[in-house]
């Protein structure tokens, strides 16, 4: 940089163990006390325009988490500038294009130098501190700059998966309130080109609060225009290379996230400024054991927490070097992420459970044709991970050299929890397992009277008994929500969602969802929002979702529908029909794989559907339907028996 922003240089401390790699576990043994701990950690590891007076002030039990109050930060700084003054030409991004071989790579110069002239942008054409920028773009350094530089004025961020429909993204504009949209102009993913522009002014022309739609090109090929569209890089050049930043409360709004739940409506879950960029940084270091000049490649889409804490906020936050992965495990062929692992040299691998159940099926050979001595460790995240999976990860991937990490975590969690490191660096690992909990993290099993489980070798729901500094603070416009589905199930405790087995020797072993919440291909989707939209369709009187398991994706999608009386129909046309409306409104991955029509559905007296007996159904587990006594009317279970081979 040869000009300084005036509140710059200076006021922010050289982050002094930067480049000294880490010991691995020096702050737990020193530290006896969590708050310490963790006030020790942000002093650290964080760069602080004014200090901190309060290391934590929270109630579980009411839902009130702060963190680090009084600290005044900007995160762009600790993620940029500081690194820019110790080592501009690092590079901090390798974004690996759709094409192999067509990576380009951005230092931390470059990075900083885009994101302030994005940040100016933003800023002169209005957006400002507290505003809400909703983000739909593929993994690319615009991105991670278009998340950066709203950190940098002080918006919050909304980046919704490129992956969503039009309706969707609308959705999640509306519930954000965002004026502000940055997308491109098309994507290209596994050599299509997707449209992602046209999708972008189909959900604006619903959303009138919307202003303004900041356009990159990411192709070549013109995109039409309209009078509140934004040519963004044209934009960006006219901009100063220089911007101030905001000056930051630790619990101002970082960003929000929308994710699945129970219920119809997606909730966007508030992540705040210093504990989220402290507890990604920390964990990113030690669970994969990230050392300076290491390559870190998250092979995640931004649009998921996972891109947020691992590709983005945790390495850059680290200093550290981070791929940004814009294809798909198979193009051009199945060897697609270790033909990266070699040319890239990347020396830490993060994928996900359904990726490397469809790449154990293409065979080894895809793997042994490229050099992957670089490998440090192999992560994984997003669902349980079969032994068979794990073990191929581990023995053909890995080459039996490389620790595994089965990480556990969550868009409220903010960064991994559980996970087999850091620990002692010869601590057995076991397949499948998540097993230890990261620092400061005090996993806690409940049975159903919401007693804690005290004893090993037992089953449980997962519950965290103390806040964290990375856990999400609230639900957008809706803290009731954030109390109802977090802290009251086992009040003073953070409620997870998930069961988990705790062995003999304490490791803990995630054995799924206990909401309505199902995993296909690591991505989270709540049956009824499947439901809300299937029940749309004027011939559907109604429907029941459920998930069940698939040998590639984890979970697959099963629905089954009760038509409207005297509807007179083809059950393919409608099947077809009901898959796009599906894919139309949330996304190509939420739609059915197998739909059933049924004349009714098995419900209770009270009325609600018995769903555990439509999963044993499809799962042929005829014999373990359970206790049957609330079943309004026997019959209508025999009846979905029996029809059960016909279906679309
Ligand atoms: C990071 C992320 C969270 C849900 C979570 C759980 C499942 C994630 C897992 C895992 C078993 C693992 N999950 N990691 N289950 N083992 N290592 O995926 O966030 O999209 O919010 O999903 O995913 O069920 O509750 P998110």
């Amino acid at each position: 940089l040869t000009r300084k922003a005036s509140t710059g240089e200076g006021l922010y401390r050289p982050l002094t163990h930067h480049s000294s790699g880490p010991s691995s576990l020096e702050f737990p043994a020193f530290l006896r006390h969590l708050s310490s701990f963790w006030a020790a950690a942000a002093r650290h590891r964080l760069s602080w325009i004014s200090p901190f007076h309060t290391a934590q002030d929270c109630d579980l039990s009411r839902g009130r988490i702060k963190w680090f109050e009084g600290g005044k930060l900007n995160v762009s700084v600790n993620c940029l500038d500081r690194h820019v003054h110790t080592c501009p030409e690092k590079v901090a991004l390798i974004w690996e294009r759709d094409e192999p071989g067509s990576e380009v790579e951005v230092t931390y110069r470059q990075l900083l130098e885009m994101t302030c002239r994005l940040g100016n942008l933003l800023r002169r054409r209005g957006v400002k501190k507290g505003d809400c920028v909703t983000i739909y773009m593929p993994p690319c350094p615009l991105a991670v700059a278009s998340m950066l530089a709203c950190a940098r004025i002080g918006a919050a961020h909304n980046v919704v998966f490129a992956g969503f429909s039009a309706e969707a993204l609308a959705e999640r504009i509306r519930d954000a309130h965002s004026s502000t949209v940055i997308t491109v102009n098309q994507g290209v993913r596994g050599g299509k080109v997707i449209e992602l522009k046209k999708t972008v002014d189909t959900a604006v022309d619903s959303c009138p609060m919307v202003q303004q739609v900041l356009v990159a090109m990411r192709t070549e090929n013109p995109v039409a225009m309209t009078a509140r569209d934004v040519d963004m890089e044209e934009e960006m050049l006219k901009e100063d290379v220089v911007c101030e930043p905001a000056v930051m409360d630790s619990e101002d709004v970082l960003f929000l996230l929308y994710t699945s739940g129970s219920t119809g409506k997606p909730k966007g879950l508030v992540h705040t400024q210093a504990g989220y960029l402290l507890y990604a940084a920390l964990t990113h270091r030690y669970v994969f054991s990230y050392h300076d000049g290491d390559v870190f490649g998250c092979v995640a889409d931004i649009g998921w927490i996972t891109g947020h804490s691992y590709s983005v906020y945790g390495p850059l936050a680290n200093g550290g070097t981070t791929v940004l992965f814009e294809s798909t495990p198979i193009y051009p062929d199945p060897g697609r992420y270790w033909e990266m692992v070699q040319r890239l040299k990347i020396n830490q691998f993060y994928g996900a459970p359904t990726a490397i159940r469809l790449l154990l099926k293409y065979g080894d050979q895809w793997v042994h044709k490229y050099d992957r001595s670089t490998l440090k460790t192999l992560g994984s995240v997003g669902e349980p991970i079969n032994t068979e999976a794990w073990e191929w990860y581990h023995r053909v991937v890995g080459d039996g050299r490389c620790p595994v990490v089965d990480t556990w975590w969550q868009t409220e969690t903010g960064g991994i929890c559980i996970s087999p490191r850091p620990s002692d660096p010869d601590a057995e690992i076991v397949p499948g397992m998540a097993m230890r909990p990261f620092f400061g993290i005090k996993p806690v099993l409940m049975d159903t009277e919401g007693k804690v489980l005290t004893s090993n070798n037992t089953s449980g729901a997962l519950c965290i008994s103390q806040p964290w500094p990375g856990m999400a603070r609230t639900i957008h416009n809706n803290h009731q929500r954030y109390i109802e589905t977090y802290c009251q199930p086992y009040p003073g405790y953070f409620f997870t969602g998930d069961g988990a087995y705790r062995s003999k020797e304490g490791y803990y072993q995630i054995t799924g969802r206990l909401d309505d919440v199902i995993n296909v291909s690591g991505h989270r989707i709540g049956t009824a929002e499947i439901e809300d939209v299937v029940n749309q369709c004027s011939a559907v009187a109604e429907s029941a979702c459920i998930g069940y398991s698939h040998d590639i994706k984890g979970q697959g999608v099963y629905t089954f529908v009760v038509l409207k009386k005297d509807v007179d129909v083809q059950e393919t046309d409608l099947s077809r029909l009901l898959n796009d409306m599906v894919s139309k409104k949330i996304a190509k991955y939420a739609c059915p794989d197998f739909i059933q029509f049924v004349h009714r559905l098995p419900k209770t007296r009270s009325g609600k559907i018995m769903r555990r007996v439509l999963r044993k159904v499809v799962e042929r587990d005829l014999n373990g339907l359970g206790d049957l006594s609330t079943l309004d009317d026997p019959a209508a279970v025999q009846e979905i028996i029996q029809a059960s081979d016909k279906c679309y």
